[in-house]
């Protein structure tokens, strides 16, 4: 039987709620920016999550959104600035702006991180992101918690493909069974089962029509002591909010 040995933590959407009130609105600001006159609201947004990546989601906005865009130049060149621009504005909001962790994450890295658990993310977002919400939420000194940070381009297919996960379990030495993810969409969901690895969900706003089927528990958040969660799909965790011993429990009935 496997022991757990790591826990391995989605970002946007299952650390923070970046997307709406984040990543959207840093869009926008790169539109603005670049004098065009596209506005990604809350619905559209939504549509757009269907793709992950932002690079691959302004080509996915483009293609099946915005048909009638003409543009004389280079559209990858424009693509990339956009997204670089759009960057630049996420990471200027978390500096700025109180943007908080998800209930639970904050006590459970804690939890986890006294219990001798090792830490990993695993997300497509980009890594400046990554840096700019632990550090701002957590800390500076928490990016050394996370024994591997795997972002962004460093694979070539993003989720839905499980190679994210293959990176990270390879650069930790891991076997996915030895691992519990935390995911929000459907989408990171079908990679990490796509790595075999048994996952929990935390669904949000955006995801909570999503496909969970496979995943070990779907809840409404990790809960804290003083706001318990509350199991969408599975059986009752037994306590009120998931710590270490709950992991553990979960853990044991699939491995
Ligand atoms: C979420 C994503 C990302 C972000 C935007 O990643 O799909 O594309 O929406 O970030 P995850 P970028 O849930 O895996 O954390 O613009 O940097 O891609
Ligand atoms: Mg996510």
């Amino acid at each position: 039987m496997a022991q757990l040995k790591a826990l391995l933590f989605d970002v946007d959407g299952t650390m923070a709620e970046t997307e709406r009130d984040g990543h959207r609105v840093a869009f926008n600001c790169a539109f603005k920016e670049l004098g065009l006159d596209w506005e990604w609201d809350d619905a559209l947004y939504g549509q757009l999550l269907t793709i992950t990546g932002g690079k691959e989601r302004l080509r996915y906005y483009l293609d099946s959104f915005n048909t009638d865009f003409e543009y004389g130049g280079d559209l990858d060149a424009l693509i990339k600035d956009l997204h670089a621009r759009k960057t630049k504005h996420y990471v200027a909001q978390l500096e700025n702006s109180a943007l908080s962790l998800r209930p639970g994450i904050e006590r459970l890295i804690l939890e986890a991180k006294s219990a001798g658990l090792r830490l990993a993310i695993v997300t497509t977002t980009t890594p400046a992101n990554v840096t700019a919400l632990v550090s701002n939420t957590l800390g500076k000194e928490a990016l050394d918690w996370f024994e591997c940070i795997a972002a962004g381009d460093v694979v070539p297919a993003k989720k839905p493909a499980p190679d994210i996960y293959d990176y990270c379990l390879a650069q930790m030495n891991l076997d996915a069974a030895e691992c519990i993810v935390f995911e929000d969409s459907g989408n990171g969901v079908k990679s990490s089962l796509a790595a075999n690895l048994p996952t929990v969900v935390t669904q949000n706003g955006y995801t909570a029509e999503d496909d969970f089927s496979g995943a070990l528990i779907v809840l409404d958040h990790l809960g804290e002591p003083a706001l318990p969660c509350n199991v969408i799909v599975g059986e009752s965790l037994g306590a009120p909010y998931v710590s270490v011993a709950v992991l553990q429990d979960l853990h044991q009935k699939v491995s």
